[in-house]
């Protein structure tokens, strides 16, 4: 890539001349700014009209249907199927078929096989026929890819529940693993903190090895049904994988001989362990999936259906459904009000809406109300360190996260509120834990300190998703930027963060999007990151960031980045223009100093004239990463604020120019 060096802005770039002969007029800088501010105010009045009374936003957090699948045949497995929800969850997950008879993880993405058989599971737990043109469709792309055999290790725990995959042809985790103390590889403090509060309840299920009756069979979706479990060659001793392999085969052995007693206690320990870690709310970790199977988990050690624990935990899963207007019925993974309320108060700021304004005042009180103040699991790692963080969700007290912490911060001081002390305290304790948080390499993960073990994803068992929370470039740019507003830019463990970013920068001039998709998302955080700490924008990691955006601004002025590319290079900042990678794009530009530039005129243009008549955005594209590839997450709010910043940015200038980004 070229990288302009001198700092300059607005030199015209060759795209852009293409994209405004192809409209004939130029808008010209005056047009824009005033569309822009045009569209910051309708997407002012759009996003205050879905505050929550209580202070909060919360757009729909939407994936795809192996939660409502994984939903039904929970409900399935524990007898309390109810009529009205399997309607309108089968509604839900046939209207997301695809003409070729597969579901995808994302809107617009290849047919996934796991998803497709979940899903086709789920329809006919809900009366479809094998024969019914879309279900036929489904069985035999299943079959063409391989059948049950070829899903992942979750799936055929589902199917094992019901005796539709066998138990021993799943690769063991023993309830042993819970005595494994902390310093030993493997223990489940090595695992991120999603995978660890789905594994406990999964090794617990696993060794009980349940199978309910089956309502039907399902040998149409084996390539073979006589041999449904081909043999799989073994890789040679010598390698990891070869390796792990034996050792999931002595575990299988030792499935067979585990002492009674130690399998006893091993049971009755992780029991104590998802006990203790259920939230207020009934729910685990404020996710789905650990819910789902940390009430599987318990019923087979003994809890029944009316047990506190059980009631709570069951009611909690129902306030993971989305009803829509067409009766259908949408499971959402999580759910975002802290990510989604600091996110849109950073936006109203930055779109010039008073910090005094009474929106910002009740978003503030709301988010310090979520503040967490006792010890999670990531204490297990920093014992010392006091609490003081937020999480993502409504409840999920155990695991706040770095990403929130520093975005709350950021978002408090946007706020001018009546008492600014009790403000100040929470921002102060918010910026100790994320400090205490940081990771020996000088950069930051999620949601624990040092979680960077290579064990766990070798194990056959995880087949999906990222099971570990190495820090990522867009977590520790969101904390860098939070402790250069706070004055920090000059503190060594800052200076850390900023050298660990600059040295993860690519090739190219982008940086990789862990939590969001991809390098648009890197991009957009960490430039504003490091101009906020002091970094000029003449700097060449700056220009070369900026020579990256440029040169994959789409010809109709926007930016998209298509899923593909956590996969394919090709893919890098290629893709559809979207209302979100579009802003992102637009706020590593703005802080780069290019707001007279030519790509920023031409992205700004792109957000006014894509707006919808109520002052929001649409977006079909899945531009958020719960893992890369694996799990995309449709965040419903995402077109309305990071538009909003980026426009209010761009029409006011700067975001605000704190006491400290120049450093102190
Ligand atoms: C899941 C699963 O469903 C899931 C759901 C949500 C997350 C992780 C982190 C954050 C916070 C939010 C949500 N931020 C760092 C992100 C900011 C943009 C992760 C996973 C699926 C499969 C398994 C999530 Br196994 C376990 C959980």
């Amino acid at each position: 890539m070229t990288a302009t060096t001198d700092g300059s802005t607005g030199a015209p770039r060759p795209r852009a001349a293409a994209a405004s002969a192809t409209t004939g007029i130029t808008p010209g800088a005056d047009a824009v700014l005033e569309a822009a501010r045009q569209a910051a105010e309708r997407g002012v009045e759009h996003l205050l009209a879905r505050q929550d009374a209580q202070g909060w936003w919360k757009g729909d957090l939407e994936t795809n249907v192996t939660m409502d699948a994984e939903d039904l045949l929970l409900r399935q497995f524990l007898g309390i199927q109810d009529e009205k929800t399997l309607r309108a969850a089968a509604l839900f997950i046939r209207g997301e078929q695809r003409d070729d008879g597969t579901w995808a993880t994302f809107y617009g993405g290849p047919g996934e096989l796991s998803t497709t058989v979940e899903a086709y599971v789920a329809l006919r737990l809900a009366g479809d026929l094998p024969d019914d043109p879309h279900m036929a469709r489904a069985a035999a792309w299943i079959r063409a890819k391989g059948g049950i055999a070829a899903s992942r290790v979750f799936t055929r725990i589902w199917l094992a529940l019901f005796g539709w995959w066998k138990w021993d042809d799943l690769p063991e985790l023993p309830p042993e693993l819970i005595f494994l103390p902390k310093w030993v590889p493997l223990n489940i403090y090595d695992f991120g903190c999603w995978a660890r509060q789905t594994i406990v309840p999964l090794t617990v299920v696993s060794a009980k090895r349940p199978v309910r009756p089956a309502p039907f069979a399902l040998d149409e979706l084996h390539t073979d049904p006589r041999r449904p479990s081909p043999a799989k060659p073994l890789a040679p001793v010598a390698s990891w994988d070869g390796a792990f392999q034996r050792l999931d085969k002595v575990l299988h052995a030792y499935h067979k001989v585990a002492p009674r007693a130690l399998r006893r206690a091993a049971m009755r320990s992780a029991a104590r362990w998802i006990v203790e870690r259920q939230e207020n709310d009934g729910c685990w970790g404020g996710i789905q999936p650990p819910a789902v199977y940390s009430v599987i988990a318990l019923h087979l050690l003994g809890y029944d259906l009316q047990h506190p624990v059980m009631r709570a935990g069951l009611e909690s899963l129902d306030r993971f459904a989305v009803w829509r207007e067409d009766g259908a019925r949408m499971i959402e993974a999580c759910q975002s009000p802290v990510w989604d309320t600091c996110l849109a108060a950073i936006a109203l700021a930055d779109a010039g809406v008073p910090g005094d304004h009474p929106a910002l005042v009740k978003a503030a009180d709301w988010m310090l109300e979520e503040e967490i103040t006792r010890p999670g699991d990531w204490a297990v790692r920093r014992p010392q360190l006091e609490p003081g963080g937020w999480a993502f969700e409504f409840h999920n007290d155990n695991y706040p996260d770095i990403d929130d912490t520093a975005e709350v911060i950021l978002a408090l001081r946007r706020v001018k509120h009546p008492q600014q002390e009790k403000v100040e305290a929470a921002i102060a304790r918010g910026v100790r834990w994320n400090l205490g948080m940081q990771s020996k390499n000088g950069a930051w993960g999620a949601f624990d300190a040092d979680n960077t073990s290579a064990f766990p994803n070798r194990l056959p068992f995880c087949d999906f998703g990222e099971v570990i929370d190495p820090p990522s470039a867009d977590v520790t740019a969101h904390v860098v930027e939070m402790l250069a507003y706070e004055g920090k830019s000059h503190d060594p463990r800052t200076r850390r963060g900023i050298e660990w970013l600059l040295a993860e920068q690519e090739a190219n001039g982008a940086w990789f999007g862990r939590w969001g998709v991809n390098y648009v998302y890197g991009t957009g955080s960490v430039v504003p990151a490091l101009v906020a700490a002091g970094i000029p924008a003449a700097h060449p990691a700056i220009r070369r960031a900026v020579g990256w955006l440029e040169s994959v601004q789409n010809d109709d002025g926007g930016w998209g980045e298509d899923l593909r590319s956590y996969g394919e290079t090709e893919w890098m900042g290629r893709g559809p223009s979207t209302a979100s990678q579009t802003a992102w794009a637009l706020l590593a530009l703005l802080a780069a100093g290019e707001r007279d530039g030519r790509a920023a005129e031409r992205g700004v243009a792109w957000l006014a004239e894509n707006q919808r008549a109520d002052g929001s955005w649409d977006e079909p594209y899945f531009t958020g990463t719960g893992f890369p590839w694996d799990f995309s997450i449709n965040y419903h709010l995402y077109r309305q604020v990071f538009p909003l910043t980026a426009l209010g940015r761009y029409v006011h200038g700067e975001p605000f120019s704190p006491n400290a980004a120049k450093g102190s």
